[in-house]
């Protein structure tokens, strides 16, 4: 078994901007796995710097070579690598990619694709576009209005204190009441904010997504009980046991479900089994990923509990050409569940060549 990391460098197409920060491109980080001669990869979701969560690219890199690929000798399955890995605190991101590169060999040299192993029927889900924090109201319905014209069915606004009562309602009047909207703050509120926050109850929003610090999950209860639109968690969900205790403590009515956060596509699907059980609605979060990620996610995204439209947009969302042959469209307000062997996606090894910054065998 073989194992390479790599490094790519692409731009964004245009800025986008969170409660966080501001990125303009995205340095983003491969595994590719040779699995009994079979070749497969993942992809890393940790940005460029800790303020999502506390991972990021270089954190990744150094912990996969100093110890999360010496530790795979004598792994030979997909479902054996998170509990090689399980020693290593933390870095689900970095776990992640290693099993899915892992996953994807393994899928290709049995011919079957991500969406046959799931069991998924759907061949389409629905795609949602999350838009970033704009310079002005006006830009920002420009930008909405975009959306709109290439056929997004749901709209997910980013917000942040200064900038969420009045751009939410400029686009509840521009888009109507027909159209879904959210909102995510990516934890820039306190508990403070609480009488603010529930002033967004009156814009129908489907959801609002992590108001609040990822440790503060008694936070997001207080506010589920005093607001009418429905809390929806993203950094705090870290584990199958965060999502348990955070469902019953009625922090979490809604769950944003990111393979990278919890360590990879195959806890993702135990989270999601976990909420169906539990009657939580959930839908699947993006980490402005390339064709890789963006093909998984799509496969994810068709199992039964994704009843919500996730942040699963086209790949020209964020990148004016992908790392993939066939870039991730959008299709009448669809992304296709992708059929090919693995998670579907061939890559344009040529182009790949080109944006690769840095490229190590372990
Ligand atoms: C979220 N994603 O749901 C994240 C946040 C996010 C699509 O809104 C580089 C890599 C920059 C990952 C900025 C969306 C990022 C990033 C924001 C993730 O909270
Ligand atoms: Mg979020």
């Amino acid at each position: 078994m073989i194992t390479e990391l790599r490094e790519i460098h692409l731009p964004l197409v245009a800025p986008f901007q969170t409660s966080f920060g501001v990125q303009t491109s995205r340095r983003i980080l491969l595994v590719r796995a040779l699995v009994d001669g079979t070749e497969g990869w993942g992809e890393c979701v940790a940005p460029d710097e800790p303020t999502y969560s506390a991972e990021y690219v270089d954190g990744a890199w150094a912990v996969s070579v100093d110890h999360l690929l010496p530790r795979l000798g004598g792994v030979e399955r997909a479902t054996d690598v998170a509990g090689a890995l399980e020693d290593v605190k933390g870095h689900p991101m970095a776990k992640a990619a290693v099993e899915m590169a892992f996953l994807d060999a393994e899928l290709r040299a049995a011919g079957t694709s991500f969406a046959a192993r799931l069991g998924v029927t759907r061949d389409r889900v629905p795609s949602g576009v999350s838009v970033g924090i704009h310079e002005s109201v006006a830009a920002l319905e420009r930008a909405v209005a975009g959306y709109l014209g290439d056929g997004y069915v749901r709209i997910k606004l980013k917000i942040e204190p200064g900038w969420d009562l009045e751009p939410v309602a400029a686009i509840r009047r521009l888009i109507g009441p027909g159209v879904p909207l959210q909102v995510d703050a990516n934890t820039a509120y306190t508990r403070d904010d609480t009488e603010h926050l529930h002033r967004l109850d009156e814009f129908d929003l489907l959801l609002i997504e992590q108001p609040l610090p990822e440790d503060d999950l008694l936070g997001h209860a207080a506010l589920a009980r005093a607001a009418t639109t429905p809390i929806c968690l993203d950094e705090s969900l870290v584990s199958l046991t965060s999502v348990s205790d955070a469902i019953e403590i009625g922090a979490c009515e809604v769950a944003n479900i990111k393979p990278g956060r919890v360590g990879g596509y195959l806890a993702a699907v135990a989270i999601h089994d976990l909420c169906r059980q539990r009657g939580v609605p959930v839908w699947c979060g993006g980490m402005l990923e390339t064709g890789i990620g963006r093909a998984a996610n799509a496969a994810l995204a068709a199992l039964d509990g994704f009843t919500m439209t996730g942040d699963i947009s086209a790949s020209r969302r964020f990148y004016a050409r992908d790392i993939v042959t066939a870039p991730i469209d959008v299709v009448d307000g669809h992304v296709a569940v992708p059929v090919g062997p693995g998670f579907g996606f061939e890559l344009d090894l040529a182009f790949l060549d080109e944006v690769t910054t840095a490229r190590i065998e372990v």
